[in-house]
């Protein structure tokens, strides 16, 4: 295996990469997020449910784990090689003469600016073998670190910050620590949307060992609305907050001096430092803008109560100064002896289905492989191991110093692979504008058309998506799952490691004759125990010789696995054992809190961005399910109150989001979440899904400055109100393309494409543009030149092909939506249209709550009038939140605000009116 064999003839393209059909239900991982669920498809994946055997869900899946059996449609996919043309149009070609052109690109910019000017672009949503095959081939033979991934924009800083800790990147806990703990603190997580499994599992602590839950955030979320103690802590001010509570904790006796005498360095001097920071709790009520009363009350909790995990996700990391934060989260755990301990620890809650897969490889620029640097020992080490021609020996350009340099034009090939940086990226429109320049631009991808890809690819590689491919995935909590294939690869998919191979192979190297994702996997669990001696925390080496029946066998491990072990360990750290040169954790002075950024008379707000509950990044997959649109439609950004009114804009109209960088169209949802000058909006639409809403060109891109992640969360903005003349929706059986002056989201329905719209357009061309959908002579229409609505519909064989409302406000399409989904309309029906009203019963139910059982707001209120006052008992009478669960903390909510009989701004973005 490490002697490599002699590069094969520049034709072959490894035929070993078929993936298994499955006749029987199939075991393997959510392809979502990082508590990494377990799943079993059945046969065809007709129906996708929790795997009861596997430790991270017990058979539990949330919504968009639940709908995975709506997103496997091969609409959208791409499934050839695509070659760019002269004429900016993509055409088919073979895989031969693919792989050959990428090889030879890489090879020809190599040999003419040498390997620095190269570069590729990874995700945590790859399997672990194929960012092995990335890894070795850039690191090792082409020579370069300019490997980066999305984990830069993810959990780079919590990286950074176990390193410095820990001496090596370690989650020293597990899930059970969630179920054991007797407080739970959640900063700058929102995981009752974000890891609703684990939401849940601390939700039943909650309730069945009255476990208390404290929520640090920004903006109140469904999490925090769940909290006994919440903090609406101002941005960045979480250092602050940190260093006051270890000053606390020493001055009130609660620290553990033994753990911090045998097993840490440094407390003193970072106690000094914290004081500096925090020198009292009025000091620190100044610096995070929290009451007096709840930090002392969130200080006297913590400091009393030894079983503790305080998990954290990107409230944290996506900071300039998101290391120091990491840290001073970790500081208060060390001192106290929290960590490692059932119940007691740090935990860092990963993005990814494999951002942590990507960690252990070393898929980020600054680190060379398995757990390993580029000090001279471990180049020399990986260099023998590969039996590497040309080794990198420093670290490679960050995701965002990387297009920096392809904007300067010194990176001139870059591949990216299973991620959207035209979206993604901080600042998106330059980046975007960056790839325009490349010499040679991959992309290796699912779909085939997305920002990224439109941005000008000149060559589209087409990868096996989940479901088809097959390899390994790593959870937070260290636990490596098989993700295994139940579905035929279609058209010409292969494997990304496969693709990565084989390019290496017809650039002439040796060592890239995998035949298997096992054989990766071997190979990569053999290296993370190569002379590791215990001085590498990554160290798998027990499953460097697992047999291929035994890797496709393989059950849910956390690791370290030794040699000579199968089972792994749960939890480090308690008796210290860190990885640093001492073996010592390390206390870490964290600098004085402030943002990049500062708020100008242009720029008076901050906009923060993330995620909702239903959608998945960029909508590549959750966007195909109209069972997940239903949650929440429409791009949006949401202010307080206050905001709205200084700047007027109105609930359920439209706000252009503006700062430095770019601007948005959004639709606006005024709630009481978001504390006076913040604002939020969602990261998920993209140009292919909206004409307006692209949140990633909004955000400033100043980098931390250990581990290069963006201030993702607190971009200076400005919001002015906009209105449209008409609104409201086309419902169409075929893509629309709407013109420029149009704002449009396009929304997943059944059997069709949805289009929520808003226009100043002129009444001729309305009735031009619907005429060109039309296509048929079979119309039916409504002018109301009173009201100034405008309605119809379009029919072949008495199926309506388009439905179309328009109106000053948004009018409902749920009517619509139901008769959308006839296949004959009756006369009564086809008037329906036009009237708004119907014999058949359409209920409106308000704003979607439950996903699974398609359940409305208004009905669950009823179901509290009449009575019902738990999520248990709404659950028993009305089904909703008694599948997935990811809906309870609405409901909770719902229940909530109905027994203070107070009214409840829900969530709805649908500017809806009735
Ligand atoms: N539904 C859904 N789930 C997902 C994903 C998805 O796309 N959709 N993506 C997955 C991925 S890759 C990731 S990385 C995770 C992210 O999971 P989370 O980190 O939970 O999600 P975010 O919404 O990005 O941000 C978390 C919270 O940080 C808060 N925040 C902002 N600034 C600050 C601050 O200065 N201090 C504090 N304390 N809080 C702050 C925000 O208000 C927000 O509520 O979710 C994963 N799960
Ligand atoms: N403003 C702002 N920006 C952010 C964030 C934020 O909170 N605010 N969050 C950041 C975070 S934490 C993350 S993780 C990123 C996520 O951002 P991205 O990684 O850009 O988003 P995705 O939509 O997940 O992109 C995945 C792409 O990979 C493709 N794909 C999926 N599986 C495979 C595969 O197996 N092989 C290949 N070759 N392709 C595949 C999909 O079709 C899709 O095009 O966004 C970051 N950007
Ligand atoms: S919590 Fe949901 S998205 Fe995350 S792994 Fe589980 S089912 Fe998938
Ligand atoms: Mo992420």
């Amino acid at each position: 295996m490490l002697d490599g064999v002699l590069a094969p003839a520049p034709h072959d393209i490894s035929q070993a990469d078929a993936s298994p059909v499955q006749a029987t239900a199939t075991r393997s991982t959510c392809p979502y997020c990082g508590v990494g669920c377990g799943v079993i498809a059945s046969p065809g994946a007709k129906d996708v449910v929790g795997d009861p055997a596997h430790p991270a869900n017990f058979a539990r899946l949330c919504s968009k784990g639940s709908a995975l059996g709506e997103t496997l449609g091969l609409d959208g996919r791409l499934l050839y090689p695509m070659r760019r043309q002269a004429d900016g149009g993509l055409a088919q070609v073979n895989w031969d003469a693919a792989l050959d052109e990428a090889a030879e690109g890489f090879r020809r910019v190599v040999d003419r600016h040498g390997p620095e000017a190269v570069a590729v672009y990874l995700s945590g949503q790859l399997l672990t073998e194929d960012y092995y095959v990335a890894n070795k081939l850039m690191k090792g033979f082409i020579g370069s670190a300019n490997v980066d991934t999305n984990s830069r924009l993810c959990m780079a800083s919590t990286v950074a910050g176990h390193k410095r800790a820990f001496g090596a990147d370690v989650v020293p806990g597990s899930y059970e620590d969630l179920d054991e703990a007797d407080l739970i603190v959640l900063v700058g997580s929102n995981a009752a949307w974000c890891h609703p499994v684990l939401f849940q599992r601390i939700m039943r602590n909650k309730e069945e060992r009255g476990a208390k839950l404290v929520v640090i955030d920004t903006r109140r979320t469904v999490t925090a609305e769940s909290a006994d103690l919440f903090l609406q802590i101002a941005p960045g001010g979480d250092q602050a907050l940190f260093c006051s509570l270890l000053v606390y904790l020493d001055k009130f006796g609660a620290l553990d001096a033994d753990y911090i005498r045998q097993y840490t360095t440094g407390f003193e001097s970072v106690l000094t430092a914290a004081r500096n920071i925090a020198p009292s709790i009025e000091a620190t009520a100044m610096s995070t803008q929290l009451r007096e009363v709840d930090i002392a009350a969130f200080f006297e909790l913590f400091a009393r109560t030894t079983r503790t995990v305080t998990a954290f996700s990107q409230g944290v990391n996506q900071s300039a100064q998101g290391t120091d934060k990491v840290n001073a989260i970790i500081n208060c755990h060390l001192a106290t002896g929290r960590i490692g301990k059932p119940g007691a620890s740090p935990f860092s809650l990963t993005g990814q289905p494999n951002a942590m897969g990507g960690r252990e490889v070393g898929g980020l620029a600054n680190s060379l492989a398995a757990h390993m640097g580029f000090d001279a020992g471990s180049v020399d080490r990986v260099r023998r191991f590969w039996n590497a021609p040309r080794m990198a020996k420093r670290e490679g350009l960050k995701a965002v110093q990387m297009f920096d340099a392809i904007a300067r034009g010194e990176i001139k090939a870059l591949w990216v692979v299973g991620t959207n940086p035209s979206a993604s990226l901080p600042n998106a429109n330059a980046a975007r504008a960056a790839l325009a320049k490349l010499e040679l631009f991959i992309v290796s991808d699912n779909v085939m058309s997305n920002d990224t890809i439109n941005g000008g690819a000149h060559l589209l590689l087409p990868a096996q998506a989940w479901g088809e491919k097959s390899g390994t995935v790593t959870n937070s909590e260290r636990r490596i799952s098989r993700q295994r294939a139940f579905l035929p690869a279609p058209g010409e998919t292969r494997p990304d490691w496969a693709i990565f191979s084989d390019v290496a192979r017809r650039m002439g190297f040796a060592g890239f004759d995998f035949r298997s994702s096992a054989d990766v996997f071997r190979e990569h669990a053999a290296l993370s125990a190569f002379e590791n001696k215990g001085a590498r925390a990554f160290n798998i080496g027990g499953l460097a010789r697992l047999s291929d029946a035994e890797y496709d066998a393989f059950e849910p491990t956390q690791w370290p696995i030794h040699a000579g072990e199968r089972i792994g360990r749960e939890r480090l750290f308690a008796q210290g054992g860190f990885f640093s040169p001492d073996r010592r954790g390390k206390f870490i002075a964290p600098a004085k809190p402030g943002l990049a950024t500062k708020l100008t008379e242009d720029f008076p707000l901050r906009l923060n961005t993330g995620r909702i509950r239903d959608q998945w990044h960029t909508m590549t997959r959750t966007g195909l399910s109209p069972r997940l649109a239903r949650h929440l439609a429409e791009p949006f950004v949401e202010l307080g109150a206050s905001d709205a009114e200084r700047f007027g804009v109105e609930h359920g109209g439209f706000a252009r989001v503006a700062t430095p960088y770019g601007d948005c169209v959004l639709r606006a949802v005024v709630t009481d979440r978001q504390p006076a000058g913040h604002i939020f909006a969602p990261i998920h639409w993209t140009d292919e899904t909206a004409a307006h809403a692209r949140i990633g060109a909004l955000v400033a891109p100043f980098v931390d400055p250990f581990s290069g992640q963006p201030e993702a969360k607190a971009t200076p903005a400005i919001v002015t109100p906009l209105r449209f003349a008409r609104q409201g929706f086309f419902l169409s059986r075929k893509p629309m393309a709407l013109p420029r002056d149009v704002w449009w989201t396009r929304v997943a329905v059944a059997d069709g494409f949805g289009y929520r719209v808003a226009s100043d357009l002129k009444d001729d061309d309305w009735a031009a543009l619907i005429r060109a959908a039309a296509a048929s002579d079979d119309v039916i229409e409504l002018i109301d030149e009173t009201r100034n609505l405008f309605s119809g519909a379009a029919f072949v064989d008495e199926r309506a092909m388009l439905i179309w409302s328009l109106a000053p406000l948004s009018p409902s399409w749920d009517l619509a939506l139901e008769l959308f989904s006839l296949e004959r309309l009756d006369r009564s029906e086809r008037l329906s249209i036009l009237s708004g009203r119907s014999g058949r019963q359409v209920e409106d139910d308000g704003p979607l709550v439950c996903s699974c059982f398609g359940v409305g707001q208004k009905k669950i209120e009823a179901a509290i009038a009449q009575g019902r006052r738990s999520t248990s008992d709404i659950g028993k009478a009305i089904r909703a939140g008694s599948n997935c669960g990811s809906c309870r903390p609405e409901i909770e909510r719902l229940i909530k605000v109905s027994s203070a009989a107070g009214s409840s701004t829900n969530w709805t973005t649908t500017g809806q009116h009735a």
